[in-house]
């Protein structure tokens, strides 16, 4: 997530770091840098120069300048300045009043309302909720279709009618719920390429009919800037309650998150992090600035790893480790816990202090496990034991062994050494019940 603009900002961060002592020139000077790297992001030109202007403020402020670490007071401000920017609090949904709730999705064609109405809807179910989605768009049969399948994969009911009418539909699927003891609705309604008139009309009549608790703005967050100026225009026509950035697991440099909030006054209520329907976090703005500056996201990775881990084998596995009995065997079944957490490379980004570098040159896709196992049983027990006396041969015939490269017992090794490193990292600020290596 934001790897170019999170790694240029450490670069400045790291200069700021360097200095002993910072002057108003040091400042000024790496601030303009700072500028530079959320223009490159993408971040609307105002909304840079306004966050410039209050970091400087409170930079040059005498508390700083006098601080025997500037570098990191100034790093502290930028943080909480970020997190102001996506909207400092977490702001939750409307979900309270007259059942059914009725949450309505919006945004132009491609932006990902009918996959995040799967993920919103299995969201909900996974929290005791009864939700139905309503196919309210009714341009092109391919949407119901689609939606159908989706409703098929969550296990949810989805409703839909040969009608020309979305708010029909929507007002149809409402009833449904009411008779079904159904609590909660979602409507995947229409989008377009461009705004137009009859679309935004039709959206105003599903809003005049069935009065959404929440309405929410989907944008692409790849689209940048774009997706800023397609959300004002939204909130002209329709305004809306929240805003969820979608496609945040692509290389989307960081623009329309750092910039939506301020421009629309809107809050960011979730994130969506991939194309399979558990990929969706709910926004924590100060989570996201601790991420964009590289100091990992703790809290997020151990809520995840608590929903995917066995809480008793990970306990396990903790004294094992303590004891020094940690094998490859266990690393193993560790990555495979692991992997239930999500992507790899989502996942170092939340690991303060173990992301990048470290991780440069290997591969980070699921594919990165396979032939894992075959390595490991290729292996004697004593070698599984202490991995610290496989050399060159044992390294050849354990390749052999397992149809495998040496190259991949190499890498083996390699990712079971990160682990422990990264483990002492984690547990200097003493996580629990995290799976090892987390
Ligand atoms: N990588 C990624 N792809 C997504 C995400 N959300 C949606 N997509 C993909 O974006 C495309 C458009 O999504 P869709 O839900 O059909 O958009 P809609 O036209 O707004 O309903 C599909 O190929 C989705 O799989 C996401 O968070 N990450
Ligand atoms: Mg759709």
């Amino acid at each position: 997530m934001f790897q170019d603009l999170s790694e240029k900002l450490e670069v400045v961060i790291k200069k700021l770091k360097g200095h002993g002592k910072l002057s108003e020139k040091n400042i000024s000077d790496s601030l303009k840098e700072v500028r530079r790297v959320l223009l490159e992001a993408d971040v609307n030109f105002k909304v840079a120069k306004a966050f410039i202007a209050s970091v400087q403020e409170q930079a040059l402020g005498k508390k700083v300048l006098r601080s025997i670490t500037p570098g990191q007071q100034i790093v502290k401000i930028i943080h909480d300045e970020l997190s102001k920017l996506m909207g400092e609090k977490e702001a939750t949904l409307n979900v309270t009043g007259a059942l059914p709730t009725v949450i309505m999705l919006t945004g132009l064609q491609g932006s990902g309302k009918t996959t995040l109405a799967g993920k919103l809807g299995l969201y909900f179910k996974d929290r005791g909720h009864k939700p139905v989605l309503a196919a309210a768009d009714i341009y092109r049969p391919a949407a119901v279709k689609q939606l159908e399948i989706v409703g098929e994969q969550i296990g949810v009911p989805v409703i839909h009618e040969d009608s020309k009418s979305a708010a029909k539909i929507c007002l149809k699927a409402m009833d449904y719920c009411r008779k079904h003891g159904s609590d909660l609705v979602i409507f995947d309604t229409a989008g377009r390429l461009h705004i137009d008139g009859t679309l935004m009309n039709e959206l105003l009549e599903i809003k005049k009919k069935t009065q959404p608790h929440e309405i929410l703005f989907v944008a692409d967050s790849m689209t940048g800037q774009d997706a800023v100026n397609t959300a004002k225009e939204f909130l002209n026509w329709l305004d809306f309650d929240g805003v969820v950035l979608t496609k945040m697991d692509g290389d989307a440099r960081g623009g329309a998150a750092l910039s939506i909030r301020t421009v629309t006054e809107k809050p960011i209520k979730f994130i969506s992090t991939g194309e399979k329907f558990d990929a969706l976090e709910k926004f924590h703005p100060e989570r996201m600035a601790s991420r964009i500056l590289g100091m990992g996201d703790v809290v997020t990775l151990v809520e995840k790893a608590q929903q995917a881990v066995d809480q008793e084998q990970a306990e396990k596995l903790e004294k094992k480790l303590r004891r020094q009995q940690f094998t490859l065997k266990d690393f193993y079944d560790q990555l495979q816990q692991i992997k239930k957490m999500g992507p790899l490379d989502q996942l170092m980004g939340m690991i303060p202090g173990a992301q990048k570098g470290m991780m440069k040159g290997m591969q980070l896709d699921d594919t990165a496990f396979v032939g894992v196992e075959a390595i490991i049983n290729s292996m004697t027990p004593g070698e599984r034991q202490r991995p610290q006396i496989i050399d060159g041969s044992r390294r050849r015939r354990i390749a052999k062994g397992s149809g495998k490269s040496v190259q991949d017992v190499n890498q083996l090794l390699k990712q079971f050494k990160m682990m422990q490193k990264m483990m002492k990292n984690v547990n200097k600020i003493g996580l629990k019940g995290l799976p090892i290596g987390f």
